[in-house]
């Protein structure tokens, strides 16, 4: 092969070239979903190219390793406050910088919900992907915003019910507010899922370049050990009960806000 065809060889798998391994190794539990969305987040930056210009923002919860294994700038920021850095960090640095934050459901929409309806009311121009499972992974299992209606966790042993109230739908509410440019839902349980996500993702972040408006991504996302089953019986789980409560697709996608 001459140094032509390997200069003219296509990307067909492997590890994206923006994903570096952690020098720990792998911190998340068999069958986790986190890893999957990093590596699409890697790859959604690297089709843009625009990782020389990208702020990566992490909240509290077992998405927060992620800004260790992007090859581009990151940061970690308080429990819920990712919004409120981004909105500095594009700010301050005058509109140069790409913001995306990872977060979790309970970070995004729990203790974080202020900052975050706080910055689609003010159409900030950055990009947040909720990763939705069902409950707050780190802390052991908790109840979350998003936890399915009869779905045990450990504050819900008998299974949530109306005194603990419904899931979240976070981007069809998002959806209904105007500094919102576009709001969807994936997931990465199958292959077919994981590419039509990432062109959500990917659709999520040329608005915030195209300086539209907030983005919004909501992802389903395993979590196997405080669902008390196993991976694979998790990815049917995401079909059988998620599915039907969260459906996929867009759910606003504008030109213009105004
Ligand atoms: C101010 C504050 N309150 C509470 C905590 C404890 N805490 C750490 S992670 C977490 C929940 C994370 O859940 P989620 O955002 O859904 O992320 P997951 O781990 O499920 O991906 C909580 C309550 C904290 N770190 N800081
Ligand atoms: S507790 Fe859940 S979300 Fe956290 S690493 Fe394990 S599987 Fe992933
Ligand atoms: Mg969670």
């Amino acid at each position: 092969m001459s140094s032509q065809d390997v200069e003219n060889r296509t990307w067909v798998s492997g590890t994206p070239r923006l994903w570096v391994r952690h020098p720990a190794g792998c911190r998340q539990c068999p069958g986790c979903h986190h890893p999957i969305i990093e590596r699409l987040i890697a790859d959604v930056v690297g089709d843009l190219k625009v990782e020389d210009d990208t702020v990566f923002i992490t909240g509290v919860g077992c998405s927060t390793r992620a800004f260790t294994v992007m090859d581009f700038d990151g940061i970690s920021t308080a429990h819920g406050r990712a919004p409120d850095v981004g909105t500095a960090i594009k700010r301050t640095l005058h509109g140069r910088p790409v913001v995306i934050t990872i977060q979790g459901d309970g970070d995004c929409i729990a203790i974080g919900a202020g900052s975050l309806l706080a910055a689609v009311g003010r159409a900030e121009r950055i990009t947040v992907f909720m990763a939705n499972n069902g409950n707050f992974g780190t802390t052991g299992g908790q109840m979350a915003p998003t936890t399915l209606t009869g779905q045990v966790t450990t504050t819900t042993p008998q299974g949530r019910n109306d005194s603990t109230g419904f899931p979240m739908h976070v981007p069809e509410l998002l959806a209904t507010l105007k500094g919102c440019a576009y709001s969807a839902r994936g997931s990465v349980h199958t292959p077919a899922n994981y590419q039509r996500t990432k062109k959500l993702m990917k659709t999520a972040v040329q608005k915030q370049l195209d300086d539209v408006g907030f983005s919004f991504v909501e992802i389903l996302s395993a979590c196997p050990p405080d669902w008390r089953i196993t991976p694979v019986e998790s990815l049917r789980w995401i079909e059988e009960q998620m599915i039907p409560e969260f459906p996929l697709g867009e759910f606003k996608n504008v030109e213009c806000i105004n």
